[in-house]
């Protein structure tokens, strides 16, 4: 770390360092000091080309500053040598971003207000970039949220799981094979034109999202690395499938899991307070399937990292995936039968 800090003209000895654990794929530290900063650690094995995330995020930059000069886009600090990420002796890119005084993230959701300016802050940012030209951006993970390749890795991995993973995740297996009906409907949506491809930001979770300490106002959405092209169904989905539950994909008691109807309504009031005249009529019939097709994948997700011995996500005990495929089930269950169309 003392070297990468040096890359930024930093010295380690100024900075009380600490770990931030709530990420499932990068290392990221927070650093105090006069000045603080977040460090980061980007995951080479699951972003296998991070030039092309700084290369997207260069264009959404420019783009915002010369239309939206307002915006506040959180993006790294360039090094010494005006580089965007600096790479350790294991090949690892590392990068800076400022620390902002005075902001916090939530994990949960706990009040429609909260939903509501969350969701106004990610609608925001796809109607800010509802005009750029979406060509130049490339896809940062390809197929990153395609629900039918979710579903074929699924597939794929039941075919090599063991004997025992595949017997205690019979049920969640069970669950993502019956609901399959998602995947048809996502390919039907998806065939036609009946949604455009945007820049989304693709991971709108709720931690996603910094506010002000003390008035609770949102200052700006982060974690802007899987920006790039995809459907607005997928930032509304994840937002849908983050806020609305009381507790977190890591809770283990099922029966916590419940569907809070004032804050999916908040937060449905509160994105297209930004999109609502942005998206087309078409698009608009989509919103209900928006949270089914999320919560859908992410059990996909964990179930098959599960099945696959946890290769992908980091996991602190035995197991931990299967959890959070199993929490996934759940809430895709209820998000079934409370949200019509
Ligand atoms: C991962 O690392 P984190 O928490 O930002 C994942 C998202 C998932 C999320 C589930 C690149 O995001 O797609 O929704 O975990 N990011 C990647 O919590 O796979
Ligand atoms: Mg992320």
């Amino acid at each position: 770390m003392d070297k990468i800090l040096r890359a930024y003209g930093l010295d380690k000895k100024n900075f009380e360092i600490t770990p931030v654990a709530t990420g499932h794929i990068n290392k990221t530290y927070k650093l105090i000091g006069t000045e603080s900063y977040i460090l980061q650690r980007v995951n080479k094995d699951v972003f296998k080309d991070p030039g092309i995330i700084a290369s997207n995020l260069r264009l959404a930059a420019n783009y915002l500053k010369r239309n939206f000069p307002e915006y506040l886009f959180v993006g790294s600090i360039p090094l010494l040598n005006g580089n965007e990420m600096v790479y350790d002796r294991d090949g690892f890119p590392w990068r800076l971003f400022p620390y902002r005084k005075n902001t916090i993230t939530i994990d949960q959701v706990g009040s429609a207000e909260e939903a509501f300016s969350a969701a106004s802050a990610f609608g925001g940012l796809t109607r800010c970039l509802d005009k750029i030209e979406t060509k130049g951006f490339m896809e940062v993970i390809p197929r990153f949220h395609d629900l039918e390749l979710r579903f074929q890795q699924f597939e794929s991995s039941l075919k090599r799981a063991s004997a025992e993973r595949m017997q205690l995740a019979s049920e969640s297996i069970e669950a993502c094979q019956g609901s399959q009906t998602l995947v048809d409907k996502y390919k039907e949506l998806t065939a036609g034109n009946s949604l455009r491809l945007r820049i989304a930001h693709n991971d709108t979770k709720i931690n996603n999202v910094l506010f002000d300490t003390i008035s609770r106002r949102t200052v700006a959405v982060i974690d802007l690395d899987t920006l790039m092209p995809g459907y607005f169904i997928y930032d509304l989905g994840d937002m849908v499938r983050t806020f609305v539950c009381p507790v977190s994909e890591e809770e283990k008691d099922l029966s916590k899991i419940i569907f809070r109807k004032e804050i999916y309504d908040a937060l449905l009031t509160g994105y297209l307070s930004e999109m609502g005249e942005v998206l087309s009529p078409e698009e608009k019939k989509a919103v209900p399937f928006a949270g089914k097709m999320m919560t859908y994948i992410m059990a996909m997700r964990f179930l098959t990292d599960y099945l696959n011995n946890d290769v992908y996500y980091h996991t602190a005990y035995p197991g931990q995936n299967l959890v959070r495929a199993k929490n996934q089930c759940e809430l895709l269950r209820v998000l079934m039968e409370s949200i019509p169309g």
